[in-house]
């Protein structure tokens, strides 16, 4: 079985709408056909000021969230990435690897760090990306399943796989970004023209899972449109429309063309109520599963217990090849 590698960051407490459709929901799926390897990313957490009470609540409540969306322990491997310490470990060695220039470029640092103010962003942030290509490389993953903002990543990945491979023999595996066209990017509901994203998007711009269920509908209803009224998908010019017909077809598995139909001569008004109630009806049992996984903190914290132990078996074997491979002195 081909491997597939992924994690999500325990940051904003829920997932959002975007997270869900452009990276946990592929993660279920894949499961079934791959031998997958899923965390939640606490070291990237820190990459930006936490309360560490939080952090530690909100890590368990990722993995909730995780085995809420349908994720399996006995099919996939589920874990901390705190508690696998070859992360960091391997992601010194890329650090060393990767170019000043080169890691200068990643649009995300530049995107986070003019958000938070060039001075206060953390070199943490900055080399966040190269943490990310340990997370995978450590894994030998051959597929990346992740949402199109992360794909400069995973190019960055290839090329340090590749320098790495070609200076010291071959190493590591060369992962492919595994992303749906459909659900790639999820866009803000108030502005279409940017990501829905914790950190840059409005409270009303985003859908977080674990919201009320009124105030999901209601941040639906309200979603930014345009002066047109007809129903149909064209991202270039009806972003708005384009994004909600995108959310409307993947939650419930219909086709965009069969929606367009659905609603021909009906305005954005129906569209939307329509869409509310499909979101609340989406995320209502998802919050009663998250809950009952909450509920049980021994059950969850075993199960991430052994998802670290397999994780490691594989992540510890890596290891020990690349600091061979880089001339460190094995200890005796
Ligand atoms: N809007 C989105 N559409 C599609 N996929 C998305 N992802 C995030 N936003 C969208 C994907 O979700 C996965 C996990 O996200 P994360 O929180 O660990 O990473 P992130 O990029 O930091 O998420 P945000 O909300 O976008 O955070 P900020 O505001 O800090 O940038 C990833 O696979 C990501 O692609």
């Amino acid at each position: 079985r081909p491997r597939v590698l992924s994690g999500i960051q325990p940051t904003a407490g829920s997932f959002h709408l975007g997270n869900y459709l452009g990276a946990v929901r592929q993660w279920v799926a894949l499961q079934e056909t791959h031998d997958a390897f899923y965390m939640v990313v606490d070291l990237h957490a820190i990459t930006v000021p936490q309360d560490p009470k939080e952090l530690r609540a909100n890590t368990r409540l990722a993995a909730a969230q995780l085995l809420a969306a349908g994720l399996d322990p006995e099919r996939c491997t589920l874990f901390v990435q705190s508690h696998v310490p070859e992360h960091a470990q391997l992601a010194w060695v890329m650090n060393c690897l990767t170019g000043f220039g080169e890691a200068s470029r990643m649009t995300q640092f530049k995107d986070k760090s003019a958000r938070q103010g060039a001075d206060r962003a953390s070199v943490g942030l900055f080399t966040y990306p190269i943490l990310q290509v340990a997370d995978i490389l450590l894994y030998q993953a051959n597929e990346v399943p992740v949402g199109e903002d992360q794909r400069q990543h995973i190019e960055l990945t290839r090329d340090l796989a590749e320098r790495f491979n070609g200076r010291f023999g071959p190493t590591f595996t060369l992962p492919k970004p595994y992303i749906l066209k459909e659900t790639a990017k999820i866009y803000d509901l108030q502005d279409p023209s940017i990501k829905m994203s914790k950190s840059a998007s409005t409270p009303k711009g985003l859908i977080n899972l674990l919201d009320e269920p009124k105030a999901t509908a209601k941040k639906v209803r309200s979603a930014v449109t345009d002066t047109d009224t007809v129903i149909r998908f064209d991202p270039e010019t009806k972003p708005g429309v384009s994004n909600l017909l995108s959310v409307y077809s993947t939650l419930t598995g219909t086709a965009v063309a069969e929606l367009e139909q659905k609603y021909e001569g009906k305005g954005y008004g129906a569209l939307k109520t329509d869409l509310a109630e499909v979101m609340v009806d989406f995320a209502t049992p998802f919050r009663e599963r998250t809950r009952s996984y909450l509920d049980d903190p021994e059950t969850l914290d075993a199960i991430l217990a052994k998802g670290a132990e397999k994780a490691r078996a594989v992540a510890a074997e890596t290891l020990a090849q690349t600091y061979a491979r880089v001339g460190f002195l094995p200890a005796k």
